[in-house]
């Protein structure tokens, strides 16, 4: 892309590459957060804000969606370096105002990269792009809803506007804001769930009843195997690794799936004690599958077969007979198909050698409590929603559910992704949602599926749209296909971005354009009946509170609760039977409406206010029940196997995250345990790869992903060896978006194959 061609010439210039690190953390993490947590917050800010991270009566960290120790397990300052960066980020002293927009135009900030725009600190001021205006301008908050209002009203139907969240919306702004959508007429609610464990949620409402994982933190402290696929905890995760580590210390077996050996996978040293300080630190992994990417599927096949094959032998060993035959349904489908599975296409699709297989599969077939985690290394593939319904098949033949120390754990990315579905931020709410909420406020409710967020960008591309808001997120750089996104973005009529800090989603605006600024989870909240908190759902769904303590990053910043209200009351008029005024000066209005419609929270306000909150009811989990599938019961599977087929002189390219990144935020240009410093626009690849396709380690080449409908281009990154599974490649998203097709999605969620795309390297 024309825009990063300039910084990419200065950073690669600086980049350097070294060895990868084998273990994560230690003092080089702590060192790390301390470093930007002063340049950002200075000293004291620091220093204070540090300590009230993920306390009980401090804020919920906006780093990952990792749950806090409950009760005695809970750590008086939990160190994490990903966490304190991103708390650093959102605390900066640095100021984006009137004046800075004055003296920067649009067309100028377009040129920009994600980092730099990251780094000009925290919006502070309701700002327009007016047609044809080179400025954004100060606006006044009525006159910004006003504006939303009159362009919403102008549609000739509701569905032509599209309502985007990111997943650090807290439940009572989800709340209201799907409310306020559905209210005015329609279920385009697309959020970033769609490009995330969207896959994860359709696999386990098909095969559980229930789309979210089954495990809480206690039960890593009693499982005795783990195995972690397609997941980088180490960078994305980091508070993860304590729960790894202490696992492996009493004995548990630890598996890494992955075609890069990550650091974190590796060995950790943990900041929080002298072992991991001085120390060499924990190993983790007892096994490295170094598979080859959307080879998972495959894998979990094998393992399915090998158990038959065990059970054949030594009948009632391995099966878990009893849970089997009373608790689940499809059995006999799924060992019929995975006992005819092709050998040499698990060869293809994995990579692996045999006995690395078998060996997971002796350990499974060996385990009492075995918990299964991933990550998007399995979401975002064609087959993603397979291959985890594949995961499930091994874990129900296994009966590893609903008991301790046993489960499914897809570990949620953004700090409250899961729960913003919760409170009914989909595209499809089931109808008992939705016959709910209309017999709670008394206002009809759509019944029509909205867009996801590939969806929302055709119906953008295509005209059926021309208005979009997003509550958080950076839509422009975090969703596929930059080009064609971008440009559907420009063609709407308005584009307004509630946020915190500037990014691309700012400076690609539609004809008229809004910035309005809002509170992070760091500040203070007032409001007319007194400071308020905000409640959220962890990955393991808890349900807690988060409170902010520092003072607004300027007085003008309103809440997200605040910017919705205010958009209803000036959208659907002073008569509407919502009282949207009277949520703004008081959450726990909003929180008894949750308590009437959402399933599992009953009694909402005095449950929250409890210590550590309270769980969400998981029927498998809870009671080994599973009635939310068509039959009541858990489902086995026959999936079809399939596997990625890369023509010659091609690779299967990954797009990750680096170590120094937060999604679309930048936080530096270094990846350090990958040894990367100062660039971004790398693409790791096999040395043998490099040798077999004549191109140098170290060498400048653009990135071309072919597809069926025509290629696609990303220019000038360096090549950098690396051990990476045969026949595969890695570079940084977002830059590496330009290459991902819109049209290329998982199968039945949707969810762009961010991590499986066919490419050749063109030497420059
Ligand atoms: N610091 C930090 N923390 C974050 C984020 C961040 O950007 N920065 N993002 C947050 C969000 S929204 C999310 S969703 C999570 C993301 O957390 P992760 O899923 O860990 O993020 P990715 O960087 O996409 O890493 C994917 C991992 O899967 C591996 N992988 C890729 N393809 C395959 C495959 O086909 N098979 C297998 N077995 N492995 C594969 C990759 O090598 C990599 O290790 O992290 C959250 N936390
Ligand atoms: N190629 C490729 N693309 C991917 C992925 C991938 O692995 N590869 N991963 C996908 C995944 S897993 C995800 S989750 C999406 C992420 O997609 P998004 O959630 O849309 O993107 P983020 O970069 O997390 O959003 C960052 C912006 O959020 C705003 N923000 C931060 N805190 C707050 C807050 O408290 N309130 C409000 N209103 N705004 C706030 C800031 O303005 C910041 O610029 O990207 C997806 N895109
Ligand atoms: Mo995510």
């Amino acid at each position: 892309m024309t825009r990063e061609a300039p910084d990419a010439d200065v950073t690669e210039d600086g980049l350097t590459t070294g060895e990868p690190k084998t273990y994560a953390a230690g003092i080089p993490g702590i060192a790390a957060s301390l470093q930007h947590g002063f340049a950002e917050m200075g000293v004291v800010r620091t220093a204070r804000t540090l300590r009230i991270i993920n306390q009980r009566e401090g804020f919920d960290c906006p780093g990952c969606a990792w749950p806090e120790g409950q009760g005695k397990h809970r750590k008086a300052v939990e160190f994490c370096e990903n966490g304190a960066k991103a708390v650093a980020e959102e605390a900066t002293l640095r100021r984006v105002g009137p004046a800075f927009f004055a003296a920067h135009p649009v067309a100028e900030l377009a040129e920009r990269t994600d980092h730099w725009l990251g780094k000009q600190g925290r919006l502070t001021h309701p700002m327009v792009l007016r047609p044809g205006a080179s400025h954004y301008a100060p606006i006044s908050w009525d006159n910004a809803f006003a504006l939303i209002a009159e362009h919403l009203r102008e549609l000739s139907t509701p569905d032509e506007a599209v309502f985007y969240t990111s997943g650090r919306t807290s439940n009572e702004a989800a709340f209201l804001y799907q409310l306020l959508v559905r209210s005015f007429g329609t279920n385009n609610l697309p959020d970033c769930s769609n490009m995330c464990h969207e896959s994860s949620g359709a696999a386990l409402s098909q095969t559980t009843g229930i789309g979210k994982g089954s495990v809480s933190l206690a039960d890593f402290e009693q499982a005795d195997l783990i195995v972690v696929v397609g997941q980088n905890p180490g960078t994305n995760h980091p508070r993860m690794l304590a729960a790894l580590e202490d696992a492996k210390r009493r004995g548990a077996k630890v598996v890494a799936v992955n075609p890069l050996p990550e650091a974190g996978l590796l060995r950790f040293k943990n900041p929080q004690n002298a072992r991991g300080l001085v120390g060499r630190g924990t190993e983790l992994a007892d096994e490295f599958l170094q598979i080859r990417l959307g080879g998972d599927q495959a894998l979990f096949q094998a393992v399915g077969n090998l158990l038959l094959r065990w059970e054949d032998a030594r009948p009632g060993t391995v099966i878990d007979r009893a849970f089997v035959d009373s608790a689940t349904e499809g059995f006999d489908r799924w060992a019929e198909h995975v006992r005819a599975l092709d050998w040499d296409a698990v060869a293809t699709a994995t990579g692996l050698p045999h006995e690395q297989v078998e060996a997971l599969a002796r350990l499974v077939a060996g385990s009492d409590r075995m918990i299964v985690c991933w990550a998007m290394g399995l979401t975002q593939h064609k087959h993603a929603v397979a291959t985890i319904r594949e995961i499930a098949n091994v874990v129900l033949a296994r009966g590893m559910i609903g008991k301790p120390g046993a489960g499914l754990c897809p570990v949620r990315g953004h700090s409250n992704v899961q729960g913003d579905r919760t409170m009914g931020i989909w595209e499809k709410m089931p109808e008992t949602f939705l016959a709910a909420l209309e017999a709670e406020f008394g206002v009809p409710v759509p019944r029509a599926h909205g867009h996801d967020t590939v969806s929302a960008i055709r119906a953008m591309r295509d005209g059926k749209a021309s208005v979009f808001m997003a509550v958080g997120g950076n839509f422009a750089a975090a969703t596929p296909d930059t080009e064609v996104t971008e440009a559907a973005l420009r063609s709407c009529a308005l584009t307004v971005q509630v946020s915190t800090k500037l990014n691309r989603s700012h400076v690609v605006p539609g004809r008229t354009a809004l910035i309005l600024p809002t509170l992070g989870r760091t500040e203070r909240d007032a409001q007319a009946g007194g400071d308020q908190f905000v409640t959220v759902e962890d990955s393991m769904s808890v349900v807690h509170r988060s409170r902010g303590r520092l003072d607004p990053a300027s007085p003008h910043l309103r809440s997200e609760v605040a910017i919705i209200c205010g958009l209803a009351e000036a959208l659907l008029g002073p008569d509407h039977p919502v009282p949207w005024a009277e949520f703004i000066s008081d959450y726990d209005r909003i929180r008894d409406r949750i308590s009437r419609v959402v399933p599992g929270c009953a009694d909402y306000n005095s449950r929250v206010r409890t210590p550590d909150g309270f769980v969400l009811p998981h029927a498998p989990r809870d009671a080994r029940e599973f009635r939310g599938t068509v039959s009541g019961k858990a489902r086995f599977t026959a999936n079809e196997l399939t596997v990625l087929e890369v023509p010659a002189g091609r690779l299967l390219l990954q797009t990750l995250r680096s170590h120094d990144q937060y999604n679309t935020t930048i936080y530096g240009m270094d990846d350090r345990y990958r040894g990367i410093k100062d660039g971004r626009r790398v693409v790791f690849v096999n040395p043998d790869d490099l040798r077999d396709l004549g191109v140098a380690d170290g060498s400048v080449v653009d990135l071309v992903s072919e597809w069926a409908d025509r290629e696609r281009r990303a220019e000038r990154f360096r090549v950098v060896g690396y051990p990476t599974a045969r026949g595969c490649a890695a570079a940084y998203f977002p830059e590496a978006n330009a290459l991902v097709p819109l049209d290329s999605v998982a199968a039945e969620s949707g969810t762009p194959t961010s991590k499986s795309l066919i490419v050749r390297l063109e030497p420059v």
